[in-house]
């Protein structure tokens, strides 16, 4: 007989806002590997470093936001929701779309035009949502569904939605759970600033309730080039190759601000060509595919570890928010690699493999 299968929501009801009559959607989230780094401490130079990824991009769309949209789309269809929308750099589009099609609802998706990877778009097309894409930047497309969600009675399932929020937080109890203890540092990509105010919210939680005897000092990295926590200032045309997390107005400003203060942490941010190098060495020397912008979190603890910000014995956990094959398109354009075919004939293909 096959295991018992416990849903995310199943597996920490008491720390979220369901009850036993709710009825859960879910597509088998959560639970995701926390894999220890073996060669990049020491190839980085700080061999005593502990180093963790959270392998988020093994969720059932690819990404974290899966955490949280179980929850949204749960409670979506328990107030009666007639439908969900949201505006999105293409990961929360992907996750909307296939709980929606999962919970029989309707779903629109507002993407920026021209700055979403391949396969996010392929997902909401694939989970049957009503995909428009907008002339202007993600900012501006969210203002749009907050006017539409007013208009139309459809339900926003951005990380205004307070459920999003706490679903995500649920990464944090699995971290936790697999080091037996709360790590030092958290080092995290920032988009909207999400993810980084729910992890601060899990890490808070079980340090109240005595799980453990710390929290994690929480180092969130923005783009350079979409840094508005970092300069103090709403960026209006955020661009970095990173364009999950190409936003220039965060929905979570405040929280995460106060997620990293609180927690003796810092917001930081990385140039687009330190994640290129990050994403590179995820890939060749821990065998990891994430997404670009899931590597700003290497990236901004490579950074620190080297200004001497986190100390080279830490405990760190990095988290690789998304799935590297979300965007198959990256690693063609910044490797110099020759694709052209060979004769298929021994002799040639000795020549090309260099016997
Ligand atoms: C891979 O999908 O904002 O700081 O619309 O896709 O919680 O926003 C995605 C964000 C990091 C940033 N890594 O997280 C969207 C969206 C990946 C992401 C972030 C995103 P937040």
């Amino acid at each position: 007989m096959a295991a018992e299968i416990v849903s995310l929501i199943d597996k920490y009801r008491e720390f979220l806002p369901v009850d036993l009559n709710t009825k859960i959607v879910s597509l088998g989230e959560g639970d995701t590997p926390l894999v220890k780094a073996t060669s990049l401490p020491a190839a980085l130079g700080f061999p005593k470093l502990n180093l963790y990824f959270k392998l988020e991009g093994l969720n059932p769309t690819g990404s974290f936001k899966d955490r949280g949209m179980t929850l949204a789309i749960t409670k979506a269809v328990e107030d009666k929701a007639t439908g969900v929308i949201c505006a999105s750099t293409g990961n929360t589009s992907a996750s909307a779309a296939a709980f929606s099609a999962k919970a029989g609802l309707a779903c629109f998706v507002l993407l920026p035009y021209g700055y979403v990877a391949l396969g996010k778009v392929a997902q909401a097309i694939h989970y049957g949502a009503k995909l428009i894409q907008v002339k202007g930047n993600f900012d501006r497309a969210l203002e749009l569904v907050k006017e539409i969600s007013a208009d139309c009675g459809v339900t926003i399932v951005n990380s205004l939605n307070p459920f999003r929020l706490e679903g995500q937080k649920t990464a944090a109890f699995e971290v936790v759970e697999e080091l037996g203890n709360a790590p030092d540092y958290l080092c995290i990509p920032v988009g909207n600033a999400g993810n980084i105010s729910a992890y601060r919210r899990g890490f808070k939680l079980f340090h109240e309730l005595g799980r453990t005897p710390s929290a994690p000092k929480m180092h969130g990295f923005e783009a350079a080039g979409s840094a508005p926590m970092v300069h103090g200032k709403i960026v209006e045309n955020p661009e970095t190759l990173a364009t999950a997390i190409r936003i220039g107005n965060p929905v979570s400003w405040k929280e995460a601000d106060l997620a990293a203060k609180e927690s003796g942490g810092k917001i930081d941010c990385v140039t687009d060509e330190e994640i290129l190098d990050a994403y590179k060495w995820l890939g060749a020397k821990e065998g990891v595919f994430c997404e670009p912008s899931s590597a700003a979190s290497l990236a901004g603890l490579i950074k620190h570890l080297k200004e001497g910000i986190i100390p080279g014995d830490a405990e760190v956990v990095c988290v690789l928010t998304g799935n590297g094959l979300k965007d198959p398109e990256t690693p063609q354009k910044i490797n110099a690699v020759n694709l052209d075919p060979v004769e298929a004939d021994l002799s040639a293909l000795k020549k090309v493999m260099g016997f």
